[in-house]
This record gives structure tokens, C-alpha cells and sequence, in this order.
């Protein structure tokens, strides 16, 4: 099938309008085969774009090495583009869409000169759920095309669906490089200049208009852009949750599975709890998702969740089988590797992958490097955000009701971060709306080096959605509340949690192995559902009991202790923050309900001293 197959006389004017400003010189729908997929992957190699990785090793994989300057998502080049900057909020890069499009439209006159258009038909959730929502990518990059055939459902399938007038979510996309007659990138990934990255969402008109990057959540438009920023513009006008959560199922020795979702800031292990090994006997944990859930009622009364994606685009460096023996299996075949090592026999490796560089790579620079344990400042052969594309049916962990397209039924949601003081293994809401309070409030250590922001502070990061958000947050805290008070049976709402793994004793020591012994706070979250766990109600929340959840080998009952207090004073000046420093930033948008929660909770703390 090709372009001038599609039968959706929208789709195929808006096609043809793009093609005549952006000139490509010639236009393939991805139509979602695996021969496809193939030819592209062959054409890559052939031009010099990407390596083809050892069949007996890493069967149908390849590796890219990306542009120095397009290693990541850039927050500070995306933009929600709303009508009004208030709408926008304190959180988000705000231009008026106008003056916004007016800059795109010149930038994308002639950008696909020499290159291919690509049109991506794709489902974000399995074709014909409920939940699910279309989109169709325009792009000019093969590497987009083959991920994003991992990463969600792709092609004439999603046509059909769309049929002649179904409505869908417009992408355009360019790596912003057009190519000179007799120009070739000769094998380099091709991109633009920084200042003319842009990574732009119209919320009114839900449009998303990406330029100049190729790489992760920037070009893959499916992800962030769409079933985050977009979607949260959906799910407020249509009453649901897109959020920046893993799913995961936990089942009981006694055979009782629950789901759970949690949203994590990025860096904080999401998809390694995703795809856990318990460590406590005759519990399995099984993956539904590792970092987007779309939740709706049933008609049950019960919230309901689906992963929108159908791959995992996960950070490489650190994965190792001791950290995420799962991923390193679901990535073991038919998977794309960005930015990695790539040996001599053509096998990948990076920092953290739990053995020695085995002789020469090749790094993400495309030099060549050996490995030097004594050189402190050598510099890494993978990028640290370097990546696998793999897909989520590969997952040995992955759950059988993984594609189910009802959804799987939400009984507890964690909010977390990496918080090395204050803020205790586990607390829990009293209620939903106590529940918004926790996740509105939730923040993370700065680790990353690159982040405009001193390592060791605390970046507050509501719902692990800072950077994910398409409106304004003060609003998307209300709609959180909203979404509670409209419960159809408030009984049957999830549970809300906040779970921190990263507690430090004052001489730098982790207090919590984390991993697979998280697995022990899951089963208190668990039994909570059932309404077993041992507890205590304090002033932050309800909590364990100091033996209510089995210590792991080498957590003594004094760490457990100091795991399960409740810090008086850290919690103090945390109430002394947040009042300060972050409630501040939604002025007349933040809720009510939510700063008498922080009222409420310093009286509790003050009272209890
Ligand atoms: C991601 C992120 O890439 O959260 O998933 O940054
Ligand atoms: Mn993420």
C-alpha cells in the first residue's frame, strides 16, 4: 500500500500540503511490515548510518551512534504553545502559537530536500481499545520509522481503524538538514543547530511540530509529546489520567494479582521496579508498562489502566543483570541500541553492564576506545543517556493482560523520587485527594551533571510530570482532584502511596538495597489493598509498622527504624519549602484543598513535637 492508497481524504490533503512545503523527494508509508522494517534497517546499514550487530550474539539488533549535540530530550527547546501563556503555566516554555508557526513554517520550507518522507500511522495503545489514541507522524528519518514501529503500533492496520474521516493527532517531524543536490550525510546522524531545535505542542488545535532532532522523546512523537503532553490535554477536557507511570502486576504465593502504578521522575529507577525479581518467596511481579499509563473508569467504577506504548526505550548505562536481568533480555534481539559501545565482534557494551570493556570498542564518538580502570577522567564509551529500543513482547517479566485493550484495573499508584534524607521508605494517603497533596509535592535529587541545577539539590518534580505536563500544572493538580470527587464509587479508587528506595545514613551509606528487595515494600502495598498489612496512622500519613515489612539481609532493625520514622524535623522544613519555594509558582491556579493539606500537615508535625 502506499500514500495514494489512503482513503482518509483529510490525512492525505494534510500529507500533500506538508510534502509541497518541505519538497522530499519521494514519500513511503510505513506500513507496519516486518519486511519493511527490514529494508529500512539494510538501507541504514548499507549508508553508513548504523552497525549491523553480531547475529549469534544480538540477533536482528543494530546500533547508532547519534550527533554530539542530540543525545537527549532538550526541555529547555520545547514548547506548549497555547493561546494564552497562563495556560501554559509556570513549569512549561511558553510562545505564542502564532509567531511560533510562523517560525516552523520557514524553517520546514525545503527542509526534506534529498531526503525520504515518511508517514507513520500509529496507535498509542492497542488497536481499537477504548483508551487508545491515533496519531500519524510525518518524519524524514528512516532511525524514527524503525523505532517507532517498535515503540507503538504501527501502519495500514491503524488506517483501517482511522478509516476515511477518523480523527487522529497531527505530527510533523524533520531532523531540520536538507541535503544539496549530490549531498550525502555520509553515514553521520543528520540534525540541526541547537537554536533551531524546537520541540512544539499546540494544545488548543493538539498539533505537534518537532524540528532539528532526531533523537528519543523529541522525534519518537508518540511518547512524550503525544501520549504525555497531548494527552494530558485530552484527559482533562475528557475526564481520564495520562501520566508518567509504570504498570506492574503483583501476585500473591496464594495466586491474588493486583496492578499497580507509580510515577517516578527519570533517573530513579523506573524501569528496573517495572520489571523487578522479587526476592521474597512465591511473589511474582510481572510488567505491564515501565514509564506511560493512560487510566479511565470502567463501566465497573474502576480506574482502569492501559500502556499506551508497545516497546521500551530504556537507558542503557547501569543495566546489568543484577539491576535488570528483564530488560537485558527483552533487549537481547530485534532491538535498535543508541549511543552505546560497540566491540570488536560487534556485541554492545557500557558502563554499568556488570562485566569489563572485553578488548577494543568502538564509542559513541565513533573512536576507538579501550578501557582504563586507572584513568578516573576517561571518558565513558556509552553516552549516560544512551538507549535500547526493544519491544515489550520480547520481556520475560511482561504480564499476559499486557495488551488487553479494557485495561488492567488500578488498585495502588506510588509517587517517588531520590530523596537520601526526610522522606521515609514508604507512607501512605489517607484519601485520594490526600493522595494529589503527596504527588503534588513530590521531588527528586538532582544527579545529572548536564541539568541547568546544582547536583544534590532537590528538584520538585509534581507527579514525575514536570517536564510531560501540556497545561498549566496548577490546573492539572485540580483536574487530579476533580477525577477523585467524580469517582463513580470512591470506594474503589487506588490507593495512593509515596515510596523513597534512596534513603542515605549521614556517612553516605544507602539504607535500602532497592532492586528486587523492593519487592518487600510492594507486598505491604499489597496487603494494604487487602486490608491486612500491620499499620500506624502518623502525622505525614499511614505507615508500616516497624514489623510490617521483613527486613533483606543486611537492613539491621535499627535502619529499619530509621527507614520507617518520621523525621520531625526534615519534614518541617520540607513543609517550609514547599510553601517557600513551589506552591508559590501556581499563584491563583493552585487548588485550595491542596494548601490546606499543607496547613494540615504542619499542625500535625508542629503538634506531634
Ligand atoms: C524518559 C524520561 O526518557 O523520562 O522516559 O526522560
Ligand atoms: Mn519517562
Amino acid at each position: 500500500m502506499n500514500v495514494n492508497d489512503i482513503k482518509h481524504a483529510g490525512l492525505k490533503k494534510w500529507i500533500e500540503d506538508f510534502a509541497a512545503l518541505t519538497n522530499p523527494d519521494e514519500i513511503i508509508l510505513a506500513d507496519g511490515s516486518s519486511a519493511q522494517y527490514d529494508e529500512l534497517i539494510d538501507q541504514q546499514v548499507a549508508a553508513g548510518y548504523a552497525t549491523r550487530l553480531n547475529p549469534a550474539k544480538k540477533p536482528g539488533c543494530v546500533a547508532y551512534n547519534s550527533d554530539p549535540s542530540d543525545v537527549a530530550r532538550v526541555e529547555k527547546r520545547t514548547y506548549i504553545s497555547s493561546v494564552k501563556q497562563e495556560d501554559a503555566g509556570p513549569t512549561n516554555n511558553w510562545m505564542d502559537p502564532t509567531q511560533l508557526k510562523k517560525e516552523m513554517t520557514d524553517l520546514y520550507r525545503g527542509c526534506m530536500k534529498g531526503r525520504t518522507m515518511y508517514i507513520i500511522p500509529f496507535s498509542m495503545g492497542p488497536l481499537g481499545s477504548p483508551i487508545s489514541k491515533i496519531g500519524v507522524e510525518i518524519t524524514d528519518s528512516a532511525y524514527v520509522v524503525a523505532n517507532m514501529m517498535i515503540m507503538t503500533r504501527v501502519g495500514v492496520k491503524v488506517l483501517e481503524l482511522l478509516g476515511t474521516d477518523g480523527y487522529y493527532v497531527p505530527c510533523y517531524h524533520s531532523v531540520g538538514k536538507p541535503l544539496a543536490e549530490g549531498e550525502s550525510d555520509n553515514g553521520k546522524w543528520p540534525c540541526a543547530a541547537m537554536e533551531h531545535k524546537y520541540i512544539s505542542h499546540f494544545p488548543e488545535t493538539r498539533e505537534i511540530w518537532s524540528y532539528g532532532s532526531g533523537y528519543g522523546g523529541n522525534a519518537l512523537l508518540g511518547k512524550k509529546c503525544l501520549a504525555l503532553r497531548i494527552a494530558t490535554v485530552l484527559a482533562r477536557d475528557e475526564g481520564w489520567l495520562a501520566e508518567h507511570m509504570l504498570i506492574l502486576k503483583i501476585t500473591s504465593p496464594e495466586g491474588k494479582s493486583r496492578f499497580v502504578t507509580g510515577a517516578f521522575p527519570s533517573a530513579c529507577g523506573k524501569t528496573n521496579l517495572a520489571m523487578l525479581i522479587p526476592t521474597i518467596p512465591g511473589w511474582k511481579v510481572e510488567t505491564v508498562g515501565d514509564d506511560i499509563a493512560w487510566m479511565k473508569f470502567g463501566s465497573d467504577g474502576q480506574l482502569y489502566a492501559i500502556n499506551p506504548e508497545a516497546g521500551f526505550f530504556g537507558v542503557a548505562p547501569g543495566t546489568s543483570d543484577d539491576s535488570n536481568r528483564n530488560a537485558l533480555i527483552a533487549a537481547s534481539s530485534n532491538t535498535i541500541f543508541t549511543n552505546v559501545g560497540v566491540t570488536e565482534d560487534k556485541d554492545i557494551w557500557w558502563e554499568g553492564i556488570g562485566y569489563d570493556a572485553p578488548g577494543k570498542l568502538i564509542d559513541w564518538n565513533d573512536n576507538e576506545w579501550v578501557q582504563d580502570k586507572t584513568d578516573k577522567t576517561q571518558k565513558p564509551a556509552a553516552h549516560p543517556n544512551a538507549r535500547f529500543t526493544a519491544p515489550a513482547v520480547q520481556c520475560p517479566s511482561i504480564a499476559a493482560e499486557w495488551e488487553d485493550p479494557k485495561g488492567v484495573p488500578v488498585s495502588a499508584i506510588l509517587f517517588g523520587g531520590r530523596r537520601p534524607k526526610t522522606i521515609p521508605l514508604v507512607h501512605q494517603s489517607h484519601d485520594w485527594a490526600h493522595g494529589v497533596f503527596l504527588g503534588s509535592i513530590v521531588g527528586s535529587e538532582v544527579t545529572a551533571a548536564a541539568l541547568d541545577v546544582k547536583a544534590g539539590t532537590i528538584r520538585r518534580d509534581p507527579f514525575a510530570m514536570l517536564p510531560f505536563c501540556g497545561y498549566n500544572m496548577g490546573d492539572y493538580f485540580q483536574h487530579w482532584l476533580d477525577v477523585g470527587h467524580a469517582a463513580p464509587d470512591a470506594e474503589k479508587l487506588p490507593k495512593i502511596f509515596y515510596v523513597n528506595w534512596f534513603r542515605k545514613t549521614a556517612e553516605g551509606k544507602w539504607l535500602w538495597p532497592g532492586y528486587g528487595e523492593n519487592s518487600r515494600v510492594l507486598k505491604w502495598v499489597f496487603e494494604r489493598c487487602e486490608g491486612t498489612a500491620k499499620f500506624v496512622d502518623t502525622p505525614i500519613g499511614i505507615m508500616p509498622t516497624i514489623d510490617a515489612i521483613d527486613r533483606p539481609e543486611g537492613v539491621t532493625e535499627e535502619d529499619m527504624k530509621e527507614l520507617l520514622a518520621v523525621d520531625l524535623d526534615g519534614w518541617i522544613n520540607e513543609v517550609e519549602d514547599i510553601r517557600t519555594n513551589h506552591y508559590p509558582k501556581f499563584g491563583n491556579h493552585l487548588p485550595k484543598e491542596l494548601a490546606v493539606f499543607l496547613d494540615t500537615l504542619e499542625s500535625n508535625l508542629k503538634a506531634a513535637k
